[in-house]
């Protein structure tokens, strides 16, 4: 029978299950990253299951997302990440070096390898041929200490590209396509698998740039074979020893399937306040830009720098514009300066910011009341750029150029011919410390900013909870835990971030969920969108969050849920959804006898009218449930 790649990664790895979609599997993990921001948690959880050293082929620990030191808070965070790496076996990344994403894919990925991240866009690493997949601190901790990854067996969407992109079409119009025509919640429980004769008209960056927001559809991750200029890439880094060639079988066959012609594609461009909300940028010209951002992990390596720079060489920035240069690694920086693109940058007007997440997280860069910003950031989820009402809108580097020079939100191929990109030079300036070969007397180093890790009690036998607040549908991770500056840095300290949670929504959420514990959360469809911050469930746990209904939850968020212990029940009639009112009083006798049978069905009430309930999950994720989380599961095992 012929296989999809996908279908090939996942045998290679399979430790338990079957390979039925919707199937609970476990695959064996190659490769571990985590950020700062997710790896301070994930550290600490790793230690508690009590191991000394990493058991993958490689891990790594990025600082990424936490540049800011405004106070002791987030450089406590990086000296504790250094000397946790030190000690555990895990290569570091200091401030600087760039973002998780690119500095893998250029540094560690390798074809046919599985790579787990603790963040939802490490499927970046997909552009190499790996299948990388975003998951909640604690499942990336598991995976360091040698434990399988258990996920739903994806569906398989093949995406099949053919031509080749006109001028000034790139990367970005492909996704933003695929987002238009399947919006954010069209990819879940799907792996996106590119193929055809489009692939070859492709650099590894750019297969890259697509599968990081692959992440956006909800797909559980996004995969490209590996082919010749795979191989280029790899040898380029000097790690040409790591190249396989992988492709799908002739013939194979995929669940879902998706057609496009790049030679068909416009610049296109997301508008405010979803990634899905793409129109061509030829209808946005009457939207006027105050501030261009190049960068991110999706948006800031060589190639977009360097399209951004040759199509500003020589041009002044409109009046009133700032352009910002957030390069994704030091390496892209380091390219883009030797092939002169830096200087036609600075020339221009831009300004340079150190490689890093910065703005697209929050950390700075926020823009002025009113007025529109243009990213070439993978999202633009309300209020995320730090200004209330904020009106971010989402392009490639060649819209970004274009409207640098004009102001307004500019179609590129008004600039006429399209400078050729010259090939990125061979430099490569990484600060990456290895792995110590024993690292069992380094000392990890605490600031007061790393608090214990709470303890968390297991399910209660029955439930009678009041529900505490009542959200729409594509409610992101934004919205449950918002981040920025001002909250990241408490990203090590559970109980002083829990008194954010929900906080844009309802100030008072936090005093309210903590008084009336145990209460309940109802949401709508694609509930927990976005991010893979595990604060996202571990925080409204702390406070009491004790079960979450939803129309529907989003892959990662609801795993997150089930790590940390809450329980995610979906409502049976997705109507029933607008009988629940915040107030009400919700019981569901039996509760944890109904989730340790194996019960998909869960009778509850609400205000005393009946409501049906349903929880579809694995034997083991009932097990974890009834422990009160993950951590509580494994130590039981132990
Ligand atoms: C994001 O882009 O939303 C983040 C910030 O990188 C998150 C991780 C986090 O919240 O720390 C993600 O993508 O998972
Ligand atoms: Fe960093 Fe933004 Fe990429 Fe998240 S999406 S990893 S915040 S650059």
């Amino acid at each position: 029978m012929p296989q999809n790649l996908t279908q090939k990664i996942i045998a290679a790895h399979l430790v338990e299950g079957q390979a039925h979609a919707g199937q609970e599997i476990g695959l064996r993990i190659d490769q571990t990253l985590t950020q700062d921001a997710t790896g301070t948690l994930a550290a600490l959880e790793f230690e508690a299951l009590g191991l000394d050293k990493v058991r993958t082929e490689v891990s790594v620990s990025y600082v990424d997302h936490n540049l800011l030191q405004d106070d002791f808070k987030n450089p406590d965070d990086h000296r504790f990440l250094r000397s946790s790496a030190a000690r555990h076996g895990l290569w570091f990344s200091p401030p600087g070096n760039g973002i998780c994403h690119q500095l893998h894919l250029l540094n560690f990925g390798r074809p046919g390898a599985t790579l787990l991240g603790s963040d939802s866009h490490t499927p970046h690493g997909g552009g190499l041929g790996m299948l990388a997949m975003g998951a909640g601190g604690l499942d990336v901790a598991a995976a360091m200490a040698g434990y399988p990854f258990f996920f739903s067996y994806p569906a398989v969407l093949g995406v099949r590209l053919t031509g080749q992109f006109s001028p000034w079409v790139g990367a970005k119009d492909v996704i933003l396509e695929l987002l238009r025509r399947l919006t954010v919640k069209g990819g879940l429980g799907c792996v996106l698998e590119y193929f055809g004769p489009g692939v070859a008209n492709l650099t590894v960056s750019q297969r890259a740039a697509i599968c990081n927001m692959g992440a956006e559809l909800g797909a559980t991750a996004s995969l490209f074979p590996s082919d010749q200029r795979t191989k280029a890439f790899l040898e380029a880094q000097g790690r040409g020893d790591v190249f396989r060639p992988l492709a799908a079988d002739e013939h194979a066959g995929y669940d879902r399937l998706e057609e496009i012609d790049l030679g068909t594609l416009v610049p296109l461009v997301a508008c405010p306040s979803s990634p899905d909300k793409v129109r061509p940028a030829s209808e946005l010209s009457d939207v006027a830009v105050e501030q261009v951002i190049v960068g991110s992990c999706g948006g800031g390596g060589y190639e977009d720098l360097m399209t951004v720079a040759l199509a500003l060489s020589g041009q002044k920035l409109a009046n009133g514009v700032s352009l910002y240069i957030n390069p994704g690694s030091r390496q892209a920086l380091a390219q883009t300066a030797q092939a002169g693109g830096l200087m036609d940058l600075l020339e221009t007007g831009g300004s340079l910011f150190q490689a890093g997440c910065l703005g697209c997280i929050g950390m700075s860069q926020a823009p002025a009341t009113g007025t529109a910003s243009l990213r070439t950031f993978p999202r633009n989820f309300p209020g995320r750029s730090g200004t209330k009402g904020d009106a971010v809108y989402l392009c490639g580097p060649e819209v970004a150029a274009a409207s640098a020079m004009t102001g307004h939100i500019t179609d590129p191929r008004t600039l006429g011919h399209q400078p050729h990109l010259p090939p990125a030079p061979p430099v490569h300036p990484e600060a990456l410390v290895p792995p110590l070969a024993d690292g069992s007397t380094v000392e990890v180093l605490r600031g007061p900013n790393i608090a214990p890790f709470p303890q968390l009690g297991p399910l209660p036998s029955d439930l009678e909870c009041l529900v505490v607040l009542k959200v729409g549908d594509n409610i992101t991770t934004d919205h449950i835990m918002p981040a920025g500056s001002r909250i990241l840095p408490l990203r090590s300290n559970v109980p002083a971030i829990s008194r954010h949670v929900f906080e844009a929504l309802d100030p008072d959420f936090s005093r309210k969920a903590q008084e009336a514990a145990p209460v309940a959360v109802a949401g709508g469809e694609n509930y927990g969108q976005g991010s893979s911050r595990e604060h996202a469930a571990l925080a409204p746990r702390y406070l009491g969050v004790q079960v979450k209904l939803a129309k529907s939850f989003a892959r990662i968020h609801r795993a997150n849920l089930i790590n940390f212990g809450i329980v995610p029940l979906v409502f049976d009639d997705p109507a029933d959804y607008d009988r629940v009112q915040a107030g009400q009083r919700l019981r569901i006798p039996g509760l944890r006898q109904a989730v340790l049978n194996g019960d998909e069905d869960i009778q509850a009430s609400l205000d005393g009218q009946p409501l049906k309930l349903r929880l579809t999950a694995s034997p083991r994720d009932r097990q974890i449930l009834a422990a009160g989380g993950l951590l509580n599961h494994i130590k039981g095992e132990l």
